[in-house]
């Protein structure tokens, strides 16, 4: 019987995935029609240039998802599903206090780590973890039938449990076990026809609408899929000139001069979705939640830890800016603040060390027996070496915050007079039961790899 890799078998569960919720929300479909047009639009215009941070193939197929769980055992086993898929939990972001509003979350992000797996099949998943023992939000009481509420429900099927732990063992599944474990698996992310508990719902509503979608409920679901796009400016205007109203803002770098860095991403406001629920009486009538929403995505250049904290430097000088000025454009002040302060070419931010790249030996490198420089930004200038740029497969929890504003109604309320729980990413390993992988590791590591291939073929008393 021929057997479905774990690459496929990932690459199949986002598309079958994808196919769900254009189904469920009819806005993503044209979401996803707005960014193949832009993205042909782009290729054509800019040809292979188009391709630097991902060949179109992978970037038409990109997508990541969003969900939302309540306990370290519902997180435990969401690591085993994805763990059958070949995706392994990436980066911390504490979501509690990057916003506002009230989102009671810690989060990761489980995808794929090594460059060929992300070239094959890049999909992501963010995904929340609620914290009901964070005090500023929940009460003792309050706490308490979170918890037992929690406690009481399932999520995943064991059979979808065994088959995931199978096929991460095996690292693929016979046809039939794959067929079926891909059909529980889109099936577990789908919206529950199964009636919503008004008063309970809206109890924790008053703390956090995020708190309700994950806690209020006895099932979980994908809260966004988003495809990525080439130019997320004109994606922007295409889609307000389709009457869609977005958020008021692209979220992440602006739009400048220089090569596209991290991630820049937009979304349009949860809709109104019809939803079975149970009043007080007894009764069920037909009510509706605002819980998904559509994001898109423009990635650009991992930077490193140093590139990082100019990034977070400049977030800080903006919103200085922005606050001192209130008339003026975010926008505006931020390319100026960014055309300032952030190397405008890739040459500059390789040689700076504030971005990653994959290096390697030109053919056409001296070979007049002399010795190379030391250093990628020497060996880059002098012509021993090209760069591609490494793209950035992960988040930024500032924006993260923003775009979980997309589905909150109210502000929800925390309590600030009171002392939050401590999270960090040993304390989600450790709910996970998987190590929580360090970003900038894996691309440090990337971009070591290439160094020293590198060296090894540049050393002139080499083999
Ligand atoms: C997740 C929000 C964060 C992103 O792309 O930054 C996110 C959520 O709404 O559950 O998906
Ligand atoms: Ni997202």
């Amino acid at each position: 019987m021929p057997t479905i890799s774990q690459w496929r078998l990932r690459a199949a569960f986002a598309e079958r995935l994808s196919r769900m919720y254009g189904r469920e929300v009819p806005a993503y479909t044209t979401l996803v029609d707005v960014s193949r047009e832009v993205n042909e639009d782009v290729l054509r215009a800019r040809g292979a240039a188009a391709e630097r941070l991902g060949s179109i193939g992978r970037v038409t197929a990109e997508r990541h998802g969003a969900i939302r769980v309540g306990t370290p055992r519902e997180l435990r086993q969401v690591a085993r599903i994805f763990g059958a898929l070949g995706m392994r939990p990436v980066g911390f972001y504490d979501l509690r206090e990057a916003a506002a509003s009230a989102v009671p979350v810690v989060s990761t992000a489980f995808r794929p780590v090594d460059g060929e797996e992300l070239a094959r099949n890049p999909f992501r998943v963010f995904t929340s973890l609620l914290t009901p023992d964070d005090p500023r939000f929940f009460d003792a009481g309050l706490r308490s039938r979170l918890e037992a509420f929690l406690a009481a429900r399932a999520l995943f099927p064991p059979e979808l449990l065994e088959l995931a732990d199978r096929a991460a063992a095996e690292r693929e599944l016979p046809e039939e076990e794959a067929e079926r474990f891909l059909r529980l698996a889109v099936a577990a992310f789908e919206l529950s026809a199964e009636p919503v508990d008004r008063a309970w719902y809206e109890t924790l509503e008053r703390v956090s609408a995020v708190a309700a979608d994950i806690g209020g409920v006895r099932s979980t679901h994908i809260n966004h899929l988003t495809p990525r796009v080439l130019d997320i400016d004109e994606l922007y205007r295409r889609m307000t000139e389709r009457g869609i109203e977005m958020i008021d803002t692209v979220q992440g770098p602006p739009a400048w001069r220089g090569p596209d860095v991290l991630l820049r991403q937009t979304s349009f406001r949860a809709l109104a979705e019809p939803r079975a629920m149970r009043t007080p009486d007894g009764d069920v009538v037909t009510g509706a939640l605002r819980v998904r929403f559509g994001e898109v995505e423009a990635r650009g250049i991992a930077l490193t830890r140093r590139g990082r904290a100019l990034y977070d430097e400049l977030l800080a000088r903006v919103d200085e800016r922005a606050a001192q000025n209130p008339t003026e454009a975010r926008g505006d002040i931020a390319r100026a603040v960014w055309e300032r302060h952030m190397p405008g070419s890739e040459r500059d931010l390789a040689a700076a060390g504030l971005a990653y790249f994959t290096y390697r030996p030109r053919p056409d490198r001296p070979r007049d027996g002399s010795r190379p420089p030391t250093g990628p930004g020497e060996l880059l200038r002098q012509g021993w070496v090209r760069a591609e740029p490494i793209v950035y497969e992960d988040f930024l929890p500032r924006s993260a915050a923003g775009i979980f504003q997309s589905n909150l109604g109210g502000e929800g309320t925390r309590d600030n007079d009171r002392q939050g729980t401590a999270y960090d990413a040993a304390w989600l390993s450790d709910a996970i039961g998987h190590e929580v992988l360090d970003p900038f590791d894996l691309y440090e590591r990337q971009q070591r790899r290439s160094l020293d291939e590198v060296a090894r073929a540049l050393d002139p008393t080499g083999p």
